[in-house]
């Protein structure tokens, strides 16, 4: 799988029935039911966490161009990925209109006429929607579309620069609560200048590193200082009377949070999901022979309203199939826990265990203390899925004294830490040396020399093959 993790990826989307990218329109691929359900339980993790203080919104897909072409370093940022809708019916429209890329240009003409005060401030909303982007690199599934289906985005304005940098580490506590919930470790760093969102003051990013060694961005926050707020004439009184611009901050996860779950637990097999946001977390396949299919068959289905009870998503495997095939479906698909039930079980009212994250049997007993056990079992499962995948990036994250060394550890699949002096054009000369992407710049240090300027370091600095 490490060795060819892109094929793997593709064919797995296929085989397990999470997306079809037979679509004819490239970049744009079809949810299947069970993907649906992994998005659909992975977003409603996400909008839990945003519930507690950001109101949710939808705005218009549709952003008209003299809207988007306000703010000119945004538009510029965005200007070749942009899909244009030039027509109604057979008239040609007077004003062409965007499908939004991401909706600040949507948004911040509303937020102006909805702010007028600092008892409105702050202000913190979100929507989840899909975006449009006329991606030119590669495209693949969940990763690189262009079709963002399932783009949340948080869109806040404050009063003061304080509060907008205080907002900058809540979404970061946000979004380590949401990938710790899915088990998936992460790499923080401050985008370098060249590399942040266009219009913003400082982008922060999350990395994870795929089994290949790539990293693939999966959230993104931005302090977007006043620059919108200036364009879109966003102002507010505040308490002493005078009339100021707002402070913004904005925030983005995306299809490929999906992507990252599925990459990084998968192995040889298949998925293996975290229970959090596998459609079913248990699946019963009953062994049924013709003598006693029916008190077998009757047992699961009571097993199953125990644990659905208890409120785990139960599903029993009573298609007409042998049991392996089920059982190596079921592996595929990468349900959390597997409950065998036969004949003998029955007898000795047992049912056997099988965690997906590993190989070994548990039996465990058909009593009151079934749905217990099996919680438990989910909690280890979902416990040691996060511990392996910190262990890989534990151990693939590798410090280089040199560019030559930085080339040796990322050709062996590494994310390479660095110490760097800061200066862009270094890193311009790294980045072009390399043939890597400099994330960005994870802690200041007050010792050692820059890997290629020689000059004194002021930052670790993480470079990497990335997606
Ligand atoms: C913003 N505005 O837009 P961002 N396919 C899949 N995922 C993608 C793609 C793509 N083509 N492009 C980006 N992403 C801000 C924040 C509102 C919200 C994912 O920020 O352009 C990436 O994981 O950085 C990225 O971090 C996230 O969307 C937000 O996009």
């Amino acid at each position: 799988m490490v060795e060819n993790f892109d094929e793997w990826f593709h064919d797995i989307l296929e085989q397990a029935d999470i997306t079809d990218s037979r679509y004819p329109i490239k970049g744009m691929a079809v949810w299947r039911p069970y993907g649906f359900q992994i998005r659909k339980h992975s977003m409603n993790i996400i909008k839990k966490l945003l519930d507690k203080d950001h109101d949710e919104v939808l705005f218009p897909l549709l952003v008209p161009e003299t809207e988007l072409a306000k703010e000119g370093i945004h538009v510029k940022g965005f200007e070749d990925e942009v899909y244009w809708v030039t027509k109604g019916g057979k008239n040609d429209l007077n004003e062409h209109l965007a499908l939004r890329p991401t909706s600040e240009t949507a948004i911040y003409p509303m937020y102006s006429l909805w702010i007028r005060t600092h008892i409105d401030l702050p202000i913190k909303m979100y929507q989840i929607v899909n975006t449009f982007r006329y991606e030119t690199k590669h495209t693949r599934p969940l990763i690189r579309v262009r079709e963002i289906t399932t783009f949340k985005e948080a869109h806040t304005a404050h009063a003061t620069k304080e509060e907008s940098d205080e907002q900058i580490q809540d979404f970061i506590e946000m979004y380590k609560e949401f990938f710790d919930d899915l088990g998936i470790p992460y790499l923080i760093s401050k985008r370098p200048e060249w590399d942040k969102f266009p219009g913003s003051d400082y982008t922060m990013a999350f990395d994870v590193i795929m089994p290949n060694g790539k990293t693939l961005q999966i959230g993104t926050i931005h302090n977007l200082g006043q620059t919108f707020a200036k364009t879109f004439d966003i102002t507010f009184e505040d308490k002493d009377g005078e009339h100021k611009y707002v402070y913004q901050t904005c925030a983005g996860v995306s299809d490929r949070v999906i992507a990252s779950v599925i990459g990084i637990h998968g192995d040889d097999k298949g998925l293996r999901l975290p229970p959090k946001v596998s459609p079913k977390q248990v699946t019963i396949i009953p062994i049924l022979f013709k003598k006693g299919k029916e008190e077998v068959l009757a047992k699961c289905g009571e097993i199953k309203e125990t644990l659905e009870n208890a409120g785990l998503r139960v599903s029993i495997d009573d298609r007409d199939i042998r049991p392996g095939k089920k059982f190596n479906d079921w592996e595929l698909k990468g349900t959390p826990i597997k409950l065998e039930l036969g004949p003998r079980d029955l007898q000795n009212n047992i049912t056997i265990a099988m965690r997906r994250d590993e190989e070994e049997k548990i039996e465990i007993p058909l009593d009151e203390s079934l749905a217990n056990n099996i919680i438990e079992l989910l909690d280890e499962s979902s416990k040691s899925l996060s511990a392996q995948a910190l262990a890989f990036q534990e151990e693939h994250v590798k410090f280089a004294t040199d560019l030559d060394e930085v080339a040796e550890l990322v050709e062996s699949g590494n994310v390479v830490k660095f110490l760097w002096c800061g200066d862009e054009e270094v890193g311009h000369e790294i980045e072009e040396k390399t043939g890597y992407d400099v994330l960005g710049i994870q802690e200041e240090v007050s010792e050692g020399k820059c890997i290629a300027s020689g000059k004194d370091a002021k930052y670790t600095a993480l470079i990497a093959k990335t997606y």
